[in-house]
């Protein structure tokens, strides 16, 4: 199956350019820039089908490099399944998502990591990877790491939250950075200081502040910043490359800031969620609504202008990739676990499905050029997470992993609009987007295509991982 997609306006990281592009099955097979003839003068006749992307624009698909499919987490399990979850996602024109497989302490990292495998296999509409989450650091973790970079899974998340569940001791980061630094894998941090937050969250229950807002207002920056500057300290005593997972108060993204100035190797991931949402507007609102916004790290103040620090960094590099950090709860059952005690919230928000839609409009507005949203969106994580060469950019030999974006297109965010994603409500609920995802092609297969899904459960394929370009 040949499709020649023509006329389109194709976007890389480094520029924008008229060109067609010829994908010949799962790959892509060429792109021809206006008037080249090379490959013969009339391509259309002979391809399968063709696309006209006049008016629009032709990017790679996204990659979602922080998802948390069906995870159990706070008493409760998130709510996309891999089958509901990357169906979801595609509707969105993300065509990779990397997922967390958690071992929790006690449990062998490979079993675990099968546990992942049996979840997914045969049930994605996208390919997929995993970063493995270890919850437990010990002798027998850490020698499994070495043998999962071996299979593909070339990052390891580790916690500085949630004591007793998934928290890792300075010693155990230390030790799992060494063994990362050892095997050429890299460390993602969830960088918070969890013994702090837990007297704070304590605290305000004693004083009747349940609320959904003291969730984050028992998270102040500080624990942010501060567990951020303990993990880069960590990881410069080890060598190891460190990537510090959804980022939102602008304190810890200067700390970050300060140390990559002095040429440490060390990334941030923010969230749409941190770049549009706040406290004042959402998580504060009255009665238990604000649940809806629960996550961690939280929602920061509007009035202390994070959002527009996190875009300022998105800019100067110094934040390099957007997740979603999709963690989907619904509202009836799951999120009203916290009703009267806003630590029993299942922390996390369904939005894979509209992370490319909202950093389109950030180019609307002015916020980062065109060229910058695929960079983030999808160049970087590929380069971040070992799918460059496959994934990440529209070049002869990469997949057919391909969005025609339509930049006088419309996307209303709701429930019962663009929503496929299996959550009763959304915390975009209202977002309007000035821009449309036309057509999304997975490995050459077109599984979007005028508001039609076509695709099916099993499309996608398990990516074994290299290792992060950014190592060196
Ligand atoms: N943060 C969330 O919001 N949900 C899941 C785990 C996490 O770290
Ligand atoms: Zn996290
Ligand atoms: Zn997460």
């Amino acid at each position: 199956m040949t499709i020649l997609i023509t006329n389109g306006t194709v976007v890389s990281a480094q520029g924008s350019t008229k060109a067609d592009v010829l994908v010949d099955g799962e790959t892509i097979a060429a792109v021809i820039a206006p008037g080249d003839t090379s490959l013969g003068a009339d391509l259309a006749r002979s391809a399968d089908r063709v696309i006209d992307a006049a008016g629009k624009l032709v990017v790679p698909g996204g990659i979602d490099g922080h998802t948390h499919m069906e995870m159990p987490f706070g008493g409760t399990v998130a709510s996309d399944t891999f089958e509901t979850g990357t169906r979801a996602a595609a509707w969105g024109g993300t065509t990779t998502i990397i997922d967390f497989a958690v071992q929790k302490q006690g449990e062998r990292v490979q079993d675990c990591l099968a546990d992942w495998h049996r979840k997914a296999g045969g049930n994605c509409a996208i390919d997929y990877g995993f970063h493995q989450v270890i919850g437990g650091v010990d002798s027998d973790s850490l020698k499994a790491m070495d043998e999962l970079v071996d299979e593909g899974v070339t990052t390891f998340k580790l916690f500085m939250a949630y004591p007793g569940v998934f928290l890792s001791s300075d010693g155990q980061i230390l030790q799992a950075m060494q063994q990362a630094a050892g095997n050429g894998s890299m460390i993602m941090m969830h960088a918070e200081n969890g013994s702090a937050i837990d007297v704070l969250v304590a605290q305000a229950l004693a004083e009747g502040k349940t609320d959904p807002k003291y969730h984050s207002l028992t998270r102040p920056w500080e624990t942010e910043a501060e567990a951020v500057n303990r993990a880069v300290m960590l990881a410069r005593m080890t060598g190891s490359p460190l990537y510090i997972v959804h980022m939102s108060a602008k304190q810890a993204v200067e700390v970050l800031q300060k140390h990559r100035d002095e040429g440490w190797n060390v990334f941030g991931e923010t969230c749409p969620q941190y770049l549009y949402l706040s406290v004042e507007e959402h998580l504060a609102k009255a009665g238990f609504e604000g649940a809806k916004w629960v996550c961690s790290t939280p929602l920061r103040e509007r009035a202390e202008r994070h959002q527009d620090e996190l875009w300022r960094y998105l800019r100067t590099n110094d934040l390099s990739v957007i997740s979603t950090d999709h963690c989907p709860f619904c509202f009836k059952e799951q999120k009203e676990m916290g009703v009267g005690d806003f630590s029993k919230i299942p922390n996390g928000i369904g939005g894979v499905e509209h992370r490319m839609d909202l950093i389109y409009q950030g180019v609307v507005e002015g916020q980062i050029t065109l060229e910058r949203w695929v960079e983030l969106c999808s160049t970087t994580p590929a380069r971040m997470f070992g799918l460059y060469g496959r994934k990440g950019d529209i070049r002869p030999g990469f997949d057919a992993d391909i969005v025609i974006y339509d930049p006088a297109g419309r996307t209303e965010i709701g429930v019962g609009k663009t929503h496929h994603m299996n959550m009763d409500h959304s915390a975009w609920e209202g977002f309007v987007i000035d821009g449309h995802v036309d057509t999304v092609l997975s490995r050459g297969k077109v599984i979007i295509d005028d508001n039609r899904y076509l695709g099916s459960k099993g499309d996608g394929v398990f990516l074994k991982r290299g290792l992060s370009q950014y190592l060196i």
